[in-house]
């Protein structure tokens, strides 16, 4: 499945609470309450995100606090505060070129 532009909410940095929990279900697109790695790895590539699928790896791991697998909704949010500001420049370089 590709997400549509609509569904990327993540376009822009400092979102909701409500904006994130959002985001995390448009995400979670086999709506099981969680993300596993596909649907992460879908949801960066729809972020426009360049980051390699090791990389994604290692990041999803980093995310999945309790490693069960999934990235659960506080896993999510906690992981957004601390990523957007360097999501964001690194969007911001990719505009640039
Ligand atoms: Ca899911
Ligand atoms: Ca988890």
């Amino acid at each position: 499945m590709i997400l549509s532009r609509e569904a990327c909410l993540f376009r822009q940095p400092s979102k909701s609470h409500l904006e994130l929990t959002e985001g995390f279900r448009c995400c979670d697109s086999n709506h099981d309450g969680g993300i596993n790695f596909d649907e992460f790895k879908e949801y960066l590539e729809c972020l426009d995100a360049d980051i390699e699928t090791a990389q994604l790896l290692i990041g999803f791991r980093k995310i999945d606090t309790d490693r069960n697998g999934l990235i659960s909704l506080p896993e999510f949010i906690a992981w957004w505060r601390e990523q957007e500001p360097l999501m964001f420049a690194a969007r911001q370089r990719n505009t640039r070129q």
